[in-house]
């Protein structure tokens, strides 16, 4: 279980059933909250291990759900412990983070964020590397998130500018999810 977050124990309660990632969760109720905690190894380079805080919309109680959002919008940051500068998604209830590795060889990992909504399980994978200061998104890839799969095993380096990402697909002849690759380059945009 990659996503042991209290507040995604909320999500749980929108999930439509079925193998759920976020529906096997066996702790009880924890309450709100607005910042999910993920560990994500060492993105800078510096040999200390990093923590990535998704901080999310305001919750406010169960019976309302997420707040208003005026005054609260649906969008996330992430943060992170090592100081570098956070990444923005503007729709999203809260969300997912993992380190690829250092695919440019730049000194920080390049990193995948699935902004994750109330319902559903087909997900977007998000990629940023980080380039003159700041995080900048490079391309995305179609996923299911419904799993506890890590998405690393889904990225082949092909070059130092270039990755194979393997996405989830709908195949409408045979009405199953299908994997498809992918080419992202990280100088594309
Ligand atoms: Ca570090
Ligand atoms: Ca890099």
């Amino acid at each position: 279980m990659k996503l042991l977050l209290p507040s995604l124990l909320l999500l749980s309660v929108f999930s439509f059933g079925g193998r759920d990632k976020f529906a096997c969760i066996n702790k009880p109720f924890q309450g709100p909250t607005d910042t999910d905690t993920l560990v994500i190894g060492d993105i800078n380079n510096d040999k200390i291990i990093d923590t990535a805080f998704i901080v999310g919309p305001k919750w406010l109680n169960e019976e309302d759900g997420w707040g208003d959002p005026k005054t609260s919008p649906y969008e996330i940051d992430v943060h992170f412990s090592c100081g570098l500068p956070s990444i923005h998604d503007d729709n999203a209830v809260t969300g997912y983070i993992e380190n690829i590795g250092d695919i440019d060889g730049d000194g920080v990992s390049e990193v995948i964020v699935v902004p994750i909504w109330f319902i559903g399980c087909w997900g977007r994978m998000k990629f940023y590397t980080y380039k003159k200061g700041q995080w900048r998104y490079f391309g995305d890839a179609d996923c299911h998130i419904c799993t506890d799969e890590k998405y690393i095993g889904r990225i082949t380096k092909l070059s130092k500018n270039k990755i194979r990402v393997i996405e989830d697909a709908w195949d409408s002849e045979s009405a199953d999810r299908v994997k498809k690759p992918k080419i992202l380059k990280l100088n594309s945009k």
